[in-house]
């Protein structure tokens, strides 16, 4: 049985496109990739003193539980030689499980939903793009972008986006 996951994408090191382009062919094996956001440069949130990022939002199907799609999730941060420095600090890949299902989860490892997805724009923008009839709690995702603070956000624009899928 498949279940219907989104997950973000951050990185803010190095070839950021290339970083996210790497993660999600790495994704491919146990991940059925259903839709892919657009790439959108982000001011970086919570330590200020670092690059800006290129985040993106994901939709998929995985036979995987959750702690299973945890560690495929990890497995790939590391094998993309993603360094352990400060919190919220620059790094080359992140991958965070955001939705799993309908299933509210909290271990020492893992929270689902993703408990601080709802403050940031970086996480909301890109995921409305693909899934804008979402609800977290029992909120709409457009009602809570509405009431995001103003991090700044941009799109890349659609030249970008063509030469990532191929088309251009
Ligand atoms: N990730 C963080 C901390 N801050 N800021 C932006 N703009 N994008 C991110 O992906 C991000 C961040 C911790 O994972
Ligand atoms: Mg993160
Ligand atoms: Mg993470």
């Amino acid at each position: 049985m498949m279940n219907k996951i989104y997950l973000s994408l951050g990185s803010n090191i190095g070839d950021t496109k290339s970083n996210l382009d790497r993660a999600i062919e790495l994704l491919r094996e146990k991940v059925n990739i259903l839709n892919i956001s657009s790439y959108y440069e982000t001011e970086p949130v919570g330590y200020k003193d670092q690059d800006w990022f290129l985040n993106i939002a994901l939709e998929g199907e995985t036979d995987l539980n959750p702690e299973e799609l945890l560690k495929f999730t990890q497995s790939i941060e590391n094998k993309m030689k993603r360094k352990k420095t400060i919190r919220f600090g620059p790094r080359i890949i992140d991958i965070d499980i955001l939705l799993y299902e309908q299933i509210n989860l909290q271990t020492e490892d893992l929270i689902i939903p993703h408990p601080r997805m709802h403050e940031r724009a970086f996480v909301m923008v890109p995921l409305y793009e693909i899934a804008p009839y979402l609800t977290i709690g029992n909120r709409r995702i457009g009602e809570i972008i509405d009431e995001l603070e103003g991090e700044q956000i941009y799109k890349k624009n659609d030249l970008d986006k063509d030469d990532r899928d191929g088309e251009g």
